[in-house]
């Protein structure tokens, strides 16, 4: 790995989702001088990047990932000018930006697609995919894929809500106005791109699939292999990547992405959204042992990611949110931060903030949500309903930062906010967190802090040493003689024996003699040399 790839490995993110962040001017929404004004707590937490989902202009059906404009900050947002102060502001404190780039498809509000519907002799009409019938059997929130445009008096295609028409990127012309767009952001000093659903960007239509075309590659390659390009960082969504699309997609000599997030842990506890089923945690440690291994061996780098912004919290869906909340939140970001490859925390992660329980569709705004409630609504029993709502609800992950137990969670002065507060946000706060005797922000700290001082860390091999039981998660880093082992126990009382010489730096229950480890509990050794 060259040096330039290294140093993305020094990287800690932390993702802000702008509606919910910090309301500066009290109108309900999160905005841009809302999160200048918290840069010293990003700092106090430790991270030196940001990652911003969208900032666009935008009607706001998909929280900002409906984009009518690429160049434009929404107004409730702030300014060009305030994303300049931020981003300004971010830099003098040695902190990254990257921002989302949503290539797949755009709002049906955006110019484009307003003139595109005209007629079929518009010069904008090439730039979506449209058919005179369904070309395809494809699903897209619990409908036909293909949407009936009357003014166009075509089907178009809408991979995501209907307000979203895909890009048609078989179109040069496509192509060539997403490098002005990715410049307009690279010129304003941006450092690199999360780049939502990018492998959807060629589809597969010989095979059916909505996504991995035939020129994917080669649309990347166009994107980000430019020497405009050579110093961004990148990292793509890409849900249905497999071992060799992520080889082909990050190798460092591809000119495409520097990394991707994949999703193959995220699911364990559901077969879709709002179908769980049961799991281990121990099938956490299998794939991410797996993916360790696969990207060490290939030389690439890992995301190491459990929450963002459409994802339920972590310690609802995978652990204890009640009794062992501070234990279950600290031992998924041991589990996740000390192995090979770039910490991305979500903001509220850091406090350990719970999944929340509404039962009035008003109280709701992430489409996928709606788009089910409406599908089921006069299906399911009515507790079934808001059980499976609340089970795999977005919105889990985007009520309103809760700052303090004040007004609003001092997340505003008291303006009803977009989306109803955080309920826990009186007993569940950044300020009580902090002034806690188990305090979930002082844990990522002091692991952020650890993280940064060791090179074992940041840059060591990663072995799993944990052998046949499915109790916990034992690995170990190495770089350079210093030696790092790592103990994650799952939710029963575990005996583990660990390597001779582990000197404990870090854990989340006070330190024991014996090798009786309580439920989630964490614990980083350092292994002295013989
Ligand atoms: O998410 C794509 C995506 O992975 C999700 O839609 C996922 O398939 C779905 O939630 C599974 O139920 C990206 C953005 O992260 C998401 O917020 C947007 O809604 C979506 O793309 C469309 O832009
Ligand atoms: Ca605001």
């Amino acid at each position: 790995m060259t040096e330039k790839y290294e140093n993305f490995l020094d990287f800690v993110f932390y993702q802000i989702y702008p509606r919910s962040f910090k309301d500066s001017n009290n109108d309900g929404m999160g905005d841009l001088r809302g999160i200048t004004e918290k840069i010293p707590y990003l700092l106090e937490l430790g991270v030196n990047a940001v990652w911003l989902s969208p900032h666009y202009k935008s009607p706001g059906k998909d929280g900002g990932y409906d984009i009518s404009d690429y160049r434009a900050v929404q107004e409730e947002f702030g300014t060009l000018e305030d994303f300049r102060e931020m981003l300004d502001a971010m830099h003098a404190n040695g902190i990254k930006l990257i921002v989302d780039f949503v290539p797949n498809h755009t709002s049906t509000e955006h110019y484009w697609f307003q003139e595109a519907r005209k007629s079929k002799d518009n010069p904008y009409r090439d730039f979506y995919i449209w058919a005179d019938k369904p070309l395809n059997d494809w699903v897209a929130c619990c409908e036909s894929a293909w949407k009936y445009d009357d003014v166009a008096g075509q089907y178009y295609l809408h991979c995501f809500d209907p307000t979203q028409a895909d890009l048609n990127w078989e179109n040069p012309r496509v192509r060539e106005e997403m490098k002005n767009v990715l410049d307009f952001w690279i010129d304003l000093g941006v450092d690199g791109f999360r780049c939502d659903v990018i492998d959807m960007i060629s589809k597969d239509w010989e095979n059916n699939r909505m996504n991995k075309g035939p020129h994917l590659h080669e649309y990347i390659r166009e994107l980000f292999g430019r020497e405009k390009c050579k110093n961004i960082f990148t990292v793509g969504e890409c849900w249905g990547a497999n071992v060799e699309n992520i080889r082909n997609l990050t190798g460092e000599n591809r000119g495409e992405l520097t990394t991707v997030f994949q999703f193959e842990h995220i699911n364990r506890n559901c077969r879709s959204r709002f179908e769980p089923k049961n799991f281990s945690l121990s099938e956490f440690r299998e794939v991410f042992a797996k993916w360790q291994k696969i990207t060490q061996e290939n030389d690439l780098i890992y995301t190491l990611f459990i929450e963002n912004h459409d994802q339920g919290r972590c310690v609802s869906r995978f652990a204890d949110d009640g009794a062992l909340r501070y234990e279950s939140a600290t031992m998924f970001a041991t589990m996740l931060y000390c192995m090979r490859g770039i910490p991305f925390i979500y903001q509220g992660q850091e406090i350990g903030v719970t999944n929340s329980y509404f039962d009035k569709i008003e109280d709701f705004d992430d489409m996928e949500t709606t788009s089910f409630y409406r599908a089921y609504k006069d299906v399911l029993d009515k507790d079934d309903l808001w059980n499976l709502i609340n089970f795999g609800t977005r919105d889990n992950a985007r009520h309103p930062m809760p700052w303090n137990g004040e007004t609003a969670g001092g997340f505003n002065e008291g303006a009803k906010t977009w989306l109803p507060l955080y309920p826990e946000y009186r007993k569940i706060n950044v300020e009580a967190d902090k002034q806690s005797e188990i305090s979930v922000f002082r844990y990522f700290k002091s692991l952020l802090g650890l993280r940064r001082q060791s090179e074992a860390l940041r840059r060591g091999i990663f072995e799993d040493i944990t052998g046949e039981a499915k109790t916990h998660f034992l690995y170990r880093r190495e770089y350079d003689g210093e030696e790092i082992v790592v103990l994650c126990n799952f939710e029963k009382e575990t005996e583990i024996s660990l390597p001779e010489g582990c000197v404990r730096l870090l854990g989340n229950y006070p330190e024991h003699e014996n090798n009786v480890f309580a439920p989630y509990e964490a614990a980083i050794y350092k292994k002295l040399k013989r």
